[in-house]
């Protein structure tokens, strides 16, 4: 049978979805999060999807993209990362991503985050109409589980009072007993053996003794640390010294390339960075200044799933390690990460996701953890279904929302509770 892939409709759905209150070196969660639902749907019926972030800035590029599309092909990737947005430096002069959380703003980088959920659909779509899993149209896949790593975040047991938002089950975490608690709650509901702490937060001999503590009960589990670059050069170094033996990878210690570099000559443990290096244009120099040791992807930014597969490349070219980034995120992009991590080879570290966060999803089946790893689906696209109730009822809370919550701000979200606070000088310690 002939299939006619021309794309016939895109439905756009921002919605806002539950979180608990993590805390991370710029403020805390908001009770509830912006996403953005992508559907293509082609003149056969067949409908892809795809998430990206939520926030009005992704919204005001998708909205018109969305109407272009209608009569091209679902087939022509290529050509759909020629459209020109039209973003250019000016809006976004001198911005950081997610409050400084995922390193400077460009106006590529804005563009690719809200066409790689364009991408994703089109993928699921096509393998939907083809009866492929999306990792056969990558090339194949290397493996049939993907790992992932618990991410650990320091937490109150609930948002403010007075702030609406959903109650969670993981209690508060605070110090190095509360973080181990959390661990354990990880590993016995997801069976997770590698664990992120997010750092940033309190002074680093705190942090310190979290990961000490962790180290004591979990050994032989690989530990990582991430403060967003809150910590100057010797700051890091010290805290290289008094983890090198526990830590896996030290992550976004300091802030920009030339602090990283420094950081990386003074300490034999490798850095990670999802800050520092977050386009393409960033690669040359903390490549050649040996800034950084492994690359923490994110198809969301860098561009899509064929992006992320070139950026693993360019990695190994120059013997630098890959691996993945995440922030709040759904099942589809869940999906999405497993379907092309498993098309990487050489992925040696388990990869972030804030998945088991997030008690609210538009599937009609959550995915899950087993032992840590997420399977490689082969059903045909991203091996996902939308759940239509859900979809509306999460895009009714966006709806009636009255304007706070639709973009991400962390230090707002921490003036609830100290009403002076204010976006930290980096470096904070
Ligand atoms: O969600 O609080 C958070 C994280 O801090 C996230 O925004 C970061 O981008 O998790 C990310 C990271 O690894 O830096
Ligand atoms: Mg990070």
């Amino acid at each position: 049978m002939t299939r006619d892939l021309t794309i016939a409709e895109v439905r756009l759905t921002p919605i806002l979805v539950a979180d608990p209150p993590l805390l991370n070196t710029q403020g805390v969660h908001q009770p509830y999060t912006p996403r953005l639902i992508v559907e293509i749907v082609t003149a056969d019926g067949t409908t892809g999807l795809g998430e990206t972030y939520g926030d009005t800035k992704y919204l005001e590029l998708a909205r018109p993209l969305a109407e272009r599309l209608t009569g091209r092909s679902v087939m022509d990737v290529n050509g759909l990362f020629a459209i020109d947005l039209g973003v250019d430096e000016s809006r976004v002069q001198g911005e950081v991503d997610a409050g400084g959380l995922r390193g400077v703003q460009s106006a590529d980088k804005l563009r690719l985050s809200v066409l790689s959920a364009f991408e994703v659909a089109c993928l699921d779509a096509q393998g939907k109409a083809l009866g492929l899993p999306v990792h056969a149209l990558l090339g194949g896949r290397l493996r049939d589980a993907v790992e992932y790593s618990a991410y650990l975040f320091y937490k109150w047991a609930g948002h403010p009072e007075g702030v609406a938002g959903e109650k969670d089950d993981w209690g508060a975490a605070l110090d190095p007993a509360g973080v181990v608690e959390q661990a354990r709650k990880f590993k016995e509901r997801h069976g997770f053996t590698s664990f992120k702490l997010k750092g940033g937060v309190f002074p680093p001999d705190e942090e310190i003794a979290a990961v000490r503590a962790l180290a004591e009960t979990f050994p032989g589990h690989p530990l990582r640390l991430d403060p967003n670059g809150a910590w100057s050069v010797e700051t890091s170094l010290k805290v290289a010294r008094e983890l090198g033996d526990v830590l896996e990878y030290l992550e976004d210690p300091t802030l920009g390339t030339p602090a990283m570099a420094e950081v990386s000559a003074g300490t034999g443990i490798p850095l990670a960075t999802n800050m520092c290096v977050t386009t393409f244009g960033e690669i040359k120099e903390a490549f050649t200044r040996d800034a950084v040791q492994v690359v923490l992807s994110d198809h969301h930014y860098w561009g899509g799933l064929r992006n992320t597969q070139r950026l693993a490349a360019i990695c190994a070219a120059f013997g630098v390690g890959v691996s993945m980034h995440s922030n709040t995120h759904l099942g589809i992009s869940l999906a999405a990460m497993t379907q092309v991590a498993a098309t990487v080879p050489g992925l040696h570290h388990a990869c972030d996701s804030h998945y088991p966060w997030q008690s609210e999803d538009v599937l009609t089946e959550r995915l899950t953890f087993r032992g840590g790893k997420v399977e490689v689906s082969d059903a045909p696209g991203l091996g996902v279904e939308l759940d239509r109730d859900e979809l509306a009822r999460l895009h009714r809370r966006w709806a009636e929302d009255d304007g706070s919550l639709r973009d991400r701000d962390d230090a707002a979200a921490m003036r609830v509770a100290e009403p002076g606070w204010r976006q930290p000088v980096m470096p904070r310690w």
